[in-house]
């Protein structure tokens, strides 16, 4: 009776007590992740970047079209190229593009145009949103809600990174036509998202900050 091209979804029920243990095993874990700028020179392997890069390729996306490219960069001299570039643009932004109302609420996060963890962190993922895909006809066609989908896929791939027990920082170098530039992307392809990943170092430290609370962020209409 299935429908043409359908298969039988592969489920398995959780007892009510153990979904009770792991939505608060889940939280507690989720809530130890904390982006952090000091990182670790130390070695990852590129099965783990691949594996949380596949990760992140199960997210839910516009029309099953999966709009991203993620490159993987451990090669030095091209993050040193990349490190350079971001600090140029991030330096004009932070003296001349921000706003005061801006900084206010940048500045009990210590971040500055002062971009280390590039060249620091082993492996440097970049994230780009594919804006149309070729068609079957050779026409390009547009993609659909393909910010969503590579917001929600870039959500998966930091929580793959935590669960595997490393550390990654979203940079929103500003403009980013920059990496198209270094990295040889094609026109459609618009750079989302830059994640250093790696190890955290030694000394490295976070803001003393806190998350707000389940009133704060929610409202249950019961
Ligand atoms: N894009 C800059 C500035 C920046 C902006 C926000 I909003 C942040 O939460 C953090 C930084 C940068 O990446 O440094």
């Amino acid at each position: 009776m299935s429908q043409d091209g359908f298969i039988p979804l592969q489920w398995q029920e959780v007892p009510a007590s153990e979904m009770e243990r792991r939505c608060f095993e889940i939280y507690l874990e989720s809530s130890k992740r904390r982006t952090t700028r000091h990182f670790s020179t130390r070695e990852v392997s590129r099965n783990i970047i691949e594996k949380a890069i596949l990760t992140a390729g199960t997210a839910p996306n516009g029309a099953h079209l999966q709009p991203w490219t993620w490159l993987a960069v451990s090669n030095q001299e091209l993050k040193q190229k990349i490190r350079d570039a971001a600090e140029i643009e991030e330096t004009k932004t932070y003296q001349d593009r921000m706003p005061e109302s801006w900084q206010e609420v940048l500045a009990p996060l210590g971040t500055d145009a002062v971009k280390a963890h590039i060249t620091d962190a082993p492996w440097v993922v970049i994230l780009f949103r594919q804006t149309k895909r070729l068609r079957s006809n050779g026409q390009w066609g547009p993609t659909y809600y393909s910010t969503e989908s590579c917001g929600i896929a870039a959500g998966m791939f930091i929580s793959a990174i935590h669960r595997i027990g490393l550390t990654t920082l979203t940079h929103t170098p500003s403009p980013m036509g920059f990496l198209s530039e270094i990295l040889e992307r094609p026109e459609h392809e618009v750079a989302m998202l830059l994640m250093p990943v790696g190890y955290p170092a030694d000394n490295a430290e976070v803001p003393d900050i806190h998350r707000k609370s389940i009133e704060e962020i929610s409202v249950f209409i019961e």
